[in-house]
């Protein structure tokens, strides 16, 4: 029998997804309505590997989370771990949760990992995985190995880094992988086997402000200018672009952004889901050698929607003209 008392301290929370979901009446389909310690039933076991304190802090599902409820859960991470706790685990829905990890990232100072994690089941399926995501989720967050990482994203016993991790499939278990780069590390028996140190991290303070608004376009076969246009009048303080290939929009396009790039900074990466941006390869109207020659920045690694964070989170912090090196991280 371990004593309570000198297990590790582990705060874990629930912002809700399909990992809070079940059935409510017949053919209504699922919903959100387990609490963190409805969820915590389920894995008896966590009990035995540390003491824990448990916060619902929400209820929704990922689409309807935003960066104000995502500050709130940061302030709740940061005191649970400024108070004695080894290690932090949010479940939440999996349908935002590369951009809420990626939010989070950026804004976590401690050593002591956030683990993210949800399901692609609900409890109400046969098969659910939230159980044993949250199991491996406590493992993750338990390693020493996990610590100075940041944000992890546990899956399917994989262990994703925030910055990589895309969700990339719509309903199937192995949903999330980290294209290009693969997992950061594996849950293999209940044991996490990192495949290299720690790398490089930097974080950003509190926004000071959290009203400006970043669009993001995607660039497509044939698309007019209208939406593109409208950027600027409509009061977005910054603009990201899902681009052709390797970060290519339309000749149209790259004529709206030679005047909208001395304005406002605007990011071009691409929308094909691996794979980093060209810098020095094509020079034809709306390569990236002519939109870096308008003043667009290319994503690099990052994808579409991790660059729109970064760039808010960039504002808030009146930080825009430390864009590129963000983006070399
Ligand atoms: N698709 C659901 C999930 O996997 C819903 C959500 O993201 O809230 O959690």
């Amino acid at each position: 029998m371990i004593e309570h008392s000198s297990l590790p301290r582990l705060s874990i929370a629930s912002l809700g997804g399909t990992v809070s979901m079940q059935a409510g009446a017949a053919g209504c389909g699922v919903a959100p309505t387990l609490d963190c310690e409805q969820q915590l039933l389920q894995v008896p076991q966590l009990r035995e590997m540390a003491q824990l304190n448990v916060a619902s802090l929400s209820l929704a599902p990922s689409a309807s989370l935003g960066f104000a409820a995502l500050l709130d859960v940061l302030v709740w991470a940061r005191s649970e771990v400024e108070r004695g706790a080894q290690a932090v685990i949010l479940t939440q829905g999996t349908d935002s949760l590369e951009e809420a990890a990626y939010f989070l990232d950026l804004l976590w100072s401690f050593d002591a990992p956030l683990v993210m994690t949800g399901a692609m089941r609900s409890a109400s399926q046969a098969g659910n995985d939230g159980p044993a995501n949250l199991l491996a989720a406590a493992q993750v967050a338990l390693a020493q190995g996990s610590r100075g990482r940041g944000v992890l994203v546990v899956m399917n016993d994989q262990v994703h880094c925030a910055a990589r991790v895309r969700k990339m499939a719509s309903l199937a278990m192995a949903a999330f992988e980290s294209p290009g780069f693969g997992p950061s590390a594996e849950v293999v028996e209940g044991v996490v086997v990192y495949r290299h140190p720690p790398g490089r991290r930097a974080v950003l303070p509190l926004p000071g402000r959290t009203d400006q608004r970043v669009a993001l376009l995607e660039a497509c076969l044939d698309v007019d200018t209208a939406l593109l246009q409208a950027v600027a009048p409509l009061g977005y303080e910054g603009l990201v672009i899902a681009g052709f290939g390797a970060g290519h929009v339309s000749g149209t396009w790259s004529d709206v952004l030679e005047h909208l790039a001395p304005t406002l900074p605007v990011i071009v990466a691409t929308r094909t889901g691996r794979g980093p941006t060209a810098r020095t390869t094509y020079g034809f109207a709306g390569s990236e050698i002519d939109l870096q020659r308008k003043g667009v920045q290319m994503a690099g690694h990052l994808c579409p929607r991790k660059c729109r964070i970064l760039l808010w989170l960039l504002i808030g912090t009146e930080r825009q003209h430390e864009l590129q090196g963000w983006l070399a991280i």
